[in-house]
This record gives structure tokens, sequence and C-alpha cells, in this order.
């Protein structure tokens, strides 16, 4: 049986068709219930193959029009000054629990392993779109830097500011997903740099995952052996608001 057949039986494709981006996350029911169907989801999702790659398509399925949602252009002053020059200034720092604490500029990634993929990217609001993905392999980056033996979690660090309390856009995956083939840290969309409404200049794509834990607008990657102490603790800026934290598809 596939996954996603498995996923609807159990009732767990219309959970998250119902979760839109913003209206449900107030309610104060959904964390509740979202705990459950993502216990559920994440062991069922493990147990169908932790290594299972997600479908590929040809250049023949690409969308002709992938929407974007969300940030679509980050107005943080230290964004707009790196987009002015072409983010040739911009690098992208690595740090927290690793041995080689690191800041990478666009070449310097360019030049790491790297992945080319045509996914479909699932949005929680209901849309889907197939794009052609090219960025360096997060094993290899995380390679570079070398995690020490209690890092757990790589959380992703973004420029965009979400409201008016000032917190910033981030995300968080465990290291199955981290070292997964298919996830990588995008600099090019369809075979063009990665245009500033899809994340410029590097986005992560974690592609058995929903959208929103594909962090755009990147500037750092942090190790760390639990989320806890960040922003709202529960490992990114839509799950401190109620969405779940393991979102597999
Ligand atoms: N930094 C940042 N990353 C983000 C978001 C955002 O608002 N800011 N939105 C998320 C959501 S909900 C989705 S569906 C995808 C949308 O990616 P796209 O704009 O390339 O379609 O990015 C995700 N990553
Ligand atoms: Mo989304």
């Amino acid at each position: 049986m596939k996954r996603r057949t498995v996923m609807r039986l159990l009732g767990l494709g219309s959970l998250t068709a119902l979760s839109g981006c913003d209206r449900l996350s107030q309610a104060t029911w959904f964390p509740r219930v979202l705990g459950t169907a993502e216990s559920v989801n994440r062991h069922l999702h493990r147990a169908l193959g932790r290594d299972a790659l997600a479908k590929e398509f040809t250049e023949a399925d690409l969308s002709p029009m992938f929407p974007s949602n969300g940030t679509r252009r980050p107005m943080d002053a230290d964004y707009q000054a790196h987009a002015a020059r072409g983010f040739a200034a911009w690098r992208l720092s690595v740090g927290g629990l690793v041995e080689r604490p690191r800041a990478f500029s666009l070449a310097e990634l360019r030049a790491l392993p790297s992945r080319t993929q045509i996914t479909r990217h699932d949005c929680v609001e209901g849309w889907s779109a197939i794009a052609k993905w090219h960025g360096v392999r997060l094993a290899a980056l995380l390679d570079e830097v070398r995690p020490l033996p209690q890092a757990r979690f790589v959380v992703f660090h973004c420029f965009d500011t979400m409201d008016a309390s000032g917190a910033r856009y981030y995300e968080s995956i465990d290291f199955e997903d981290a070292r997964h083939a298919q996830t990588i840290l995008a600099y090019d969309w369809n075979d063009r740099p990665l245009p500033m409404p899809y994340g410029a200049p590097l986005r992560l794509r974690v592609e058995r995952q929903l959208g929103y834990k594909m962090a755009k607008y990147l500037r750092a990657v942090e190790l760390v052996e639990s989320f806890e102490h960040i922003d709202g603790g529960r490992g990114g800026y839509w799950e401190d608001r109620g969405y779940e934290w393991y979102a597999g598809i």
C-alpha cells in the first residue's frame, strides 16, 4: 500500500488538508489533536522506510506557474542589503554543536556535492506544484563542519520577520531527514538562481515533508541537542503556533 493511501485511511491526509497556514492555528483544540496524529504520522512514516525517496518527476511535469507562499520579499534591512548586492557578501553560517563552525559563500556552497531533483511541493493550504531544485546536499555540508555526537537537530534560521512581535521564520529537522538523499539547500530553481519569491539565495528542500518545513531565505544553520530554548520551543515558526513538528508526507 502506498504511504499516501495509508495516511488517507488513517484520516491524516484530511487533517493536514484542514490546517491552513494561519486561521486554525489560533484554535486551542488544534495543537492537541495534532499531538496525537503527529506521533502516529511520524512512527508510520518511519516504519514505511526511513530512506524512501519522494517521487521524482520529469521536465514535462514542471508546473507552468509555481506559487509563492508566506514571505515573498523579506523587508528586513539586512536581507535587502544583501539582495541589492546580488548576495555577494551573503554567507551561510553553520555552527552550534559542530567541531568546525564555518561561514560559506554561495560559491563555496556551489563547490560542494550537489543534487538535482524534480519534485512536488505540497502546502497545507491545499496547493501543490512541481519544480526542479538544485543545491548542496545537506549531508555534505554537515560533513564539512563535523557535528558533535550530542547534536540531534538541525535548525534553519531565516531572514524574514513574520509579525509585529519580531519573530523570524525558522525550522528544524532531525538527522534522519538531514542526511536523507533528497535533502538539499537549493540555490537554483528551474535552472536559474533561486528567485526571491522562492527563497533567494538559499532554501531548504526536505522532500518528504510539507511545504512549511522548507525554510526560505536562509541565514544560518545551527546544530542543537534540543530546540526548547529557541523562540517558542517547538522547533519552528508555525510549530510555535500549533502546527505539527513532524510533517511527513
Ligand atoms: N523563511 C520562510 N520560509 C518559508 C515560508 C515563509 O513564510 N518564510 N513559508 C513556508 C510555506 S507555508 C511554504 S508552502 C513554502 C512556500 O515556498 P514557495 O514560496 O517557494 O512556494 O515555504 C515555506 N518556507
Ligand atoms: Mo505552506
